[in-house]
């Protein structure tokens, strides 16, 4: 703070406080001046008391730089995911955060998967089938109150464990072969089958034993 001291018409002489460096509420929000009139033999004072109001500078800050999780495939609507949270160092409604997920994601993901806008929990929806997609990247957003607000986007990883809801499909209903008796036995191949299963792992594995 300055003092900018200017003389009127009438002789007197009048000061104007000024700012000579720019204020950050986030810094200091209060200032205490004290000023002083003084004559040769005399002087008074007066307090000052500033008080930086807060102006929306600050965006939305989330806790992680990345978030990721495991969640098994076919969890129900409902389910938890994760929970995401962001802090803001401005005040009141400049500070105040919401949720949400970017406008890509939800067009693409909102019948999957939804973010309470309040508390930044991350539902499931819909159906998460690992078989139909393993991995979903969903844009996550921080927006705070402030007029005009600022936004912050996160990426958020999902990934689906493995259930094992699929069965070995054979890739024929039927099979049929013609022999000739007294083919000798044992004989070469007769024929070449195989059942697929979409599963991952130990689950998608298949055996084969004839009844
Ligand atoms: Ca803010
Ligand atoms: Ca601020
Ligand atoms: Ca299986
Ligand atoms: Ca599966």
């Amino acid at each position: 703070f300055g003092l900018l001291t200017t003389k009127e018409p009438d002789g007197t002489l009048v000061s104007k406080l000024i700012l000579l460096k720019k204020l950050d509420r986030e810094q200091k929000d209060k200032y205490f001046l004290i000023l002083t009139a003084c004559d040769p033999d005399n002087s008074d004072t007066v307090n000052i008391v500033v008080q930086v109001q807060d102006s929306n500078d600050n965006k939305p800050r989330f806790e992680r730089d990345s978030y990721e999780v495991d969640i098994p495939e076919n969890s129900p609507p409902g389910t938890h995911v994760l929970q995401v949270k962001a802090t803001d160092a401005d005040l009141g409604i400049n500070a105040k955060v919401r949720y949400g997920l970017t406008a890509q994601s939800h067009l693409m993901y909102g019948h999957i998967f939804k973010m309470d806008r309040e508390s930044g929990i991350l539902y499931v929806v819909g159906l998460v089938d690992r078989e139909t997609s393993p991995v979903y990247q969903l844009g996550v957003t921080a927006e705070d109150m402030g007029c005009p607000s600022r936004t912050t986007r996160k990426q958020l990883i999902v990934n689906l464990s493995d259930d094992n809801d699929n069965s070995p499909k054979f890739n024929k209903s039927t099979y049929a072969i013609r022999i000739v008796e007294n083919t000798p036995a044992p004989t070469k191949v007769l024929l070449h089958v195989t059942a697929t299963d979409l599963d991952d792992g130990a689950n998608g594995d298949v055996r084969y034993r004839i009844d």
